[in-house]
């Protein structure tokens, strides 16, 4: 058993800085739904006692991931979510959580202010957001995430991602760009552990062409049906060797009961950012490894904030697969955070001061920012 968590009285939140932050991506990031030039994100400050937690938003400007947007996401912060904490006193980030649960949905919104509390929450007790969360160790295993390209592009791209040690190589599919892909991938790098995530691309109709996927020993197929359809994953799953890994469909701990109890989901993407915050993080990663299946920590090109809050989450024992919290340095020439999130061998150091460990850049994050506002109760 983990050493039992100490506790502390309620904690106030006194204000918040609600700010949009842009990013340059240094590379296009292209999935089967579209390419993504630049980073565009929430990143919300909750302060309490004079000490400030972080975190940012990981919904897209269009909803072409899931049904959330920046806009629509800011405004629900400014209007509903941050008035409904803002001088209230929470004695553990659960009761926050809870707090949140009468809304529909809005997970990507309602994991904002949820995980800036949690970070809060762990700084106020001095202690590394993982420990509080009842995660361990110094380093987690994580892979790269690499999108759509030409096929001889992609092979020096994995080339030189296995050079640098990542565990694990995900290649983005799409219609036209999928088995002539793997078998150039496969032949090049016959024990590489490769994985494919389609993004919601395919239909049952494609069943013939995902079954064809079965040859090249992918480790799982991410997401190959619709953002909300558990029932044709299960489907799907009957006719596959391969594991299914479900991304998008996952965003409450009800999806992934419904997942697990119907076999659609033999692996599951955790994105804490994705599923309403740690305490849904935490349900779904608990109730999978009581399906015995394994989980990872996902991705959505987050800034450093955003990263830490990932890596931290992924020192939880069910995170047994290399998870996509790659080198900042992959995704943004400066990250607004002063430390450096790099890896070395496919392994990221969590940052261990406390909370998530890290802090802002407030000289780069003031070029970087588009919008900010302060709210007081
Ligand atoms: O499906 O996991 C996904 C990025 C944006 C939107 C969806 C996804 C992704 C990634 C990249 O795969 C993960 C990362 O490198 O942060
Ligand atoms: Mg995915």
């Amino acid at each position: 058993m983990p050493d039992p968590v100490p506790t502390r009285a309620p904690l106030r939140i006194d204000a918040a800085d609600l700010r949009l932050v842009r990013l340059p991506l240094v590379t296009p990031f292209t999935i089967s739904t579209g390419t993504m030039t630049e980073k565009v994100f929430p990143l919300l400050t909750l302060r309490a006692d004079g000490i400030d937690g972080y975190a940012e938003g990981v919904m897209d400007p269009l909803p072409d991931y899931l049904e959330e947007t920046v806009a629509g996401a800011m405004d629900l912060l400014r209007n509903v979510l941050l008035p409904q904490v803002l001088g209230r006193s929470f004695a553990h980030p659960q009761e926050l959580a809870r707090a949140l649960t009468p809304w529909r949905a809005n997970y990507m919104a309602r994991a904002t202010v949820e995980m800036a509390f949690w970070d809060l929450w762990a700084k106020s007790l001095n202690l590394p957001l993982q420990t509080v969360l009842g995660g361990a160790g110094d380093v987690i295993d994580v892979g790269v995430s690499l999108g759509i390209g030409p096929i001889p592009d992609t092979l020096d791209r994995v080339a030189r991602h296995l050079e640098q040690g990542y565990k694990r190589i995900k290649l983005k599919v799409k219609p036209g760009h999928d088995l002539a892909l793997l078998e150039a991938v496969r032949r090049d790098f016959p024990t590489a552990h490769l994985t494919v995530d389609a993004n919601s691309c395919y239909t049952l109709a494609d069943t013939a062409l995902l079954q064809g996927m079965d040859a090249f020993d992918l480790d799982y197929i991410e997401q190959p049906l619709a953002w909300d359809d558990i029932h044709d994953h299960a489907t799907l799953q009957q006719r596959l060797k391969t594991p299914i890994c479900l991304d998008e469909c996952i965003r409450s701990v009800e999806h992934a009961r419904k997942a697990l109890q119907t076999d659609a989901a033999r692996v599951i993407n955790i994105k804490v950012g994705r599923s309403g915050g740690f305490a849904n993080a935490l349900r779904i990663h608990d109730l999978a490894e009581a399906f015995s299946v394994p989980v990872w920590c996902g991705g959505m090109l987050e800034s450093g904030i955003g990263r830490a809050h990932n890596i931290h989450l992924s020192t939880m024992p069910n995170f047994r697969k290399p998870g996509d919290t790659s080198s900042a340095s992959r995704y943004f020439t400066r990250d607004i955070i002063a430390e450096r999130l790099e890896t070395t061998d496919g392994r990221m150091p969590v940052p261990k001061g406390p909370g998530i460990g890290v802090s802002l850049d407030l000289d780069y994050l003031k070029t970087a920012t588009l919008s900010q506002e302060t709210l007081t109760p």
